[in-house]
């Protein structure tokens, strides 16, 4: 039976303790995922008793179960699609179970028109507790621009690109939220303190709409490479100055060609089109870290060091287990991940399973920040030339030439451990992968 190319690649999954900076490709035995799903297979009762502890309005509850009904009306339909059965754990994030083959875009539709029923859910994140009203208030940075401008990524107002991200397909998908600056433990480990001044942190990862924009300015290749020293993230204690020329040769060369590099996995896990579609508000993916570096730069931003994105997802000295806090009942209402971001049972694996950003509100991290967990990995400015944190920590990053970066936040189809604010993730810089995207950070 046909793997999985990722899995062909890299049959023990590329995963953190898997790659090593000196052995590039060398990649050690998984950590078994346990038996977390089995609390997960019944969504329907998820949905019921989290929504009798929500205790939310009889009005709201309604809405909530439809939205949801059309989530599961969606996603049973992909399972008839053509589904290539890759061994438990062999998934290409620790994700495992049933890898779909082409097309399965039925699920798609289940996120839709979740979204689409979100009318009256915008209200969920408000019911769930104080610091998700937060993001609620957040939505309402669409309308005014706080201080600066609007990224550039979001001028032309194009799809994903523009007012249209989120349950409600009204926020801003450029939306930039403050995160004060805090000491806390990184990976909730006392061990590894760190201190972070204040910065900004984009509520959503880069969307494929903003990524187009991106590429419709003429940016992101060797023909047009930022310009040196931009994109500097200015909280590393200067140790980071910038885009280097030197990095100019891991772009592709030409729109063209980075155009089909976009297009990574073979079997269509992918959320680039060449042309405008359905899949504008997802997250870009099969990015390098020298993209990602790029179109922060041009964004007007930079890359988030790992202590700043641990940070923002740990709720700083709250210590969030996962971002939302350390609820593990409704999960699947909380983040895309073990291919259940489509409405289907765990490890029924479709593209769809890669959703569009902030429909999961549920899951808002301490600041209103979404997708802080699940979906796609988000790629960090820190360089991989150690597993273990740097203490002390002030503003601190691990920056050097090696070849491998550090990622957070699990993916579309890691499991649940991997969703956990102590799990990180190594991957070559110049690698494509369907699970790996990125948000920017920008200063105060
Ligand atoms: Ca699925």
């Amino acid at each position: 039976m046909d793997l999985h190319p990722s899995l062909k690649r890299d049959p023990a999954g590329p995963d953190y303790r898997r790659f090593h900076h000196h052995h590039p490709g060398h990649f050690y035995p998984r950590l078994p995922s346990g038996s977390l799903q089995a609390h997960y297979v019944d969504r329907m009762r998820l949905i019921t008793s989290l929504a009798l502890w929500l205790a939310l309005p009889l009005a709201a509850l309604a809405s909530l179960g439809c939205s949801v009904g059309d989530d599961l009306a969606g996603a049973h339909a992909p399972t008839a699609h053509g589904v290539s059965k890759a061994d438990g754990g062999g998934g290409p994030d620790g994700g495992g179970g049933n890898m779909a083959g082409p097309a399965g875009a039925g699920g798609i539709d289940g996120a839709q028109s979740g979204a689409g029923g979100s009318g009256a859910a915008g209200g969920l994140p408000s019911g769930s507790s104080g610091s998700a009203g937060g993001a609620g208030g957040a939505g309402g940075t669409g309308g005014a621009p706080q201080g600066l401008s609007t990224p550039p990524s979001c001028q032309g107002n194009t799809p994903g690109a523009g007012h249209d991200c989120g349950l409600a397909g009204s926020d801003d998908c450029c939306a930039v939220l403050p995160v004060p600056g805090g000491t806390f433990d990184r990976m909730n480990d006392p061990a590894y303190p760190a201190t972070v001044s204040a910065f900004r942190l984009d509520k959503y990862p880069i969307t494929v709409g903003r990524f187009r924009a991106f590429i419709a300015a003429g940016q992101g290749t060797q023909e047009a490479p930022p310009a040196p020293g931009s994109g500097a993230n200015p909280y590393t204690g200067g140790r980071d100055t910038g885009w280097k020329p030197a990095w100019n040769a891991h772009l592709a060369a030409d729109e063209a060609a980075l155009r089909s590099a976009l297009h990574c996995d073979a079997w269509e896990w992918n959320t680039w089109t060449q042309d405008p579609g359905d899949a504008e508000r997802k997250p870009i993916v099969c990015v390098t870290y020298y993209e990602l570096r790029a179109f922060c730069a041009w964004d007007g931003g930079f890359l988030p060091t790992e202590a700043q994105f641990n940070h923002a997802a740990v709720g700083g000295d709250e210590q969030r287990p996962y971002p939302w806090g350390s609820d593990e009942s409704g999960v699947p209402l909380r983040a895309a991940y073990d291919c259940m971001g489509d409405g289907s049972p765990a490890q029924q694996c479709q593209p769809s399973d890669i959703t569009e950003v902030g429909l999961f509100p549920l899951g808002v991290g301490r600041w209103g920040h979404l997708d802080l967990s699940g979906i796609a990995y988000n790629t960090t400015l820190d360089s991989l030339d150690d597993f273990f944190p740097q203490v002390p920590c002030n503003d601190c990053v691990r920056y050097d030439e090696g070849e491998g970066t550090m990622n957070w936040s699990g993916s579309g189809v890691a499991k649940l451990f991997k969703l956990k604010n102590d799990h990180r993730a190594g991957y070559p810089k110049t690698a494509r992968y369907y699970f790996r995207s990125g948000r920017c950070a920008r200063a105060l």
